[in-house]
């Protein structure tokens, strides 16, 4: 079984929905099971900053699929949820990253794993580092990581704490 690390992010309309839903969509995929939700967490924009606040959390699952497989239901639950690209970094329903597949690394043109950016964002990371179980090697970069950038935590506020998967995904929002 392959394990795997998502970021999800949101900052238009009913933000916390929008995460729900995507979560409830991977869990109804048949080759993926969702193991943990992080909290909820407030963050300020970064890359183009004039823009609403978003709403970012960690997934981590486990799938038969193949990277590029993930990215293919990654990529339909954008659209399903009424994703449209305006520019890049720009404001946006739902956003699903793959942040981590085993402890492979890719580099094709429409897939790069780790997720080229992740290291340097403190949205990506805090929600990732809390899900990380302590005996997670693949978690031990994103450690060292998120405490060379422990400035940036400032723009990342809890919102909502999260127990289990279930409870996430049937929280009144
Ligand atoms: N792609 C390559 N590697 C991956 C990967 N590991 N996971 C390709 C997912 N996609 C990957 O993505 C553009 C292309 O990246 C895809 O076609 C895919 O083949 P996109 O989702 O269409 O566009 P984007 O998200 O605008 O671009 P990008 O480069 O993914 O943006 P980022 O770097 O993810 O930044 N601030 C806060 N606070 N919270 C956020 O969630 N998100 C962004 C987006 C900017 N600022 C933010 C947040
Ligand atoms: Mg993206």
């Amino acid at each position: 079984m392959n394990k795997v690390f998502l970021s999800i992010g949101t900052n238009i309309g009913e933000r916390a929905a929008n995460l729900q839903e995507a979560v409830r969509r991977l869990m109804s995929h048949p080759a993926i099971e969702v193991k943990v939700v992080s909290s909820i967490y407030e963050t300020a924009p970064v890359g183009f900053v004039d823009q609403a606040s978003f709403l970012n959390i960690a997934v981590a699952i486990e799938t038969m699929l193949l990277p590029f497989e993930v990215l293919e239901v990654c990529q339909s639950i954008e659209n399903e949820l009424g994703r449209v690209r305006e520019f890049r970094w720009g404001p946006r329903i739902i956003d699903l990253d793959i942040l981590l597949y085993n402890h492979e690394n890719i580099e094709a043109e429409h897939l790069i794993i780790p997720h080229p950016r992740m290291y340097e964002r403190a949205f990506v990371l805090v929600p990732l580092v809390e899900i990380a179980s302590a005996d997670c090697a693949m978690l031990g970069q994103a450690r060292l990581a998120l405490q060379a950038i422990d400035r940036e935590k400032e723009g990342v506020k809890q919102w909502k704490t999260i127990g289990t998967v279930d409870e996430f995904v049937h929280f009144e929002s």
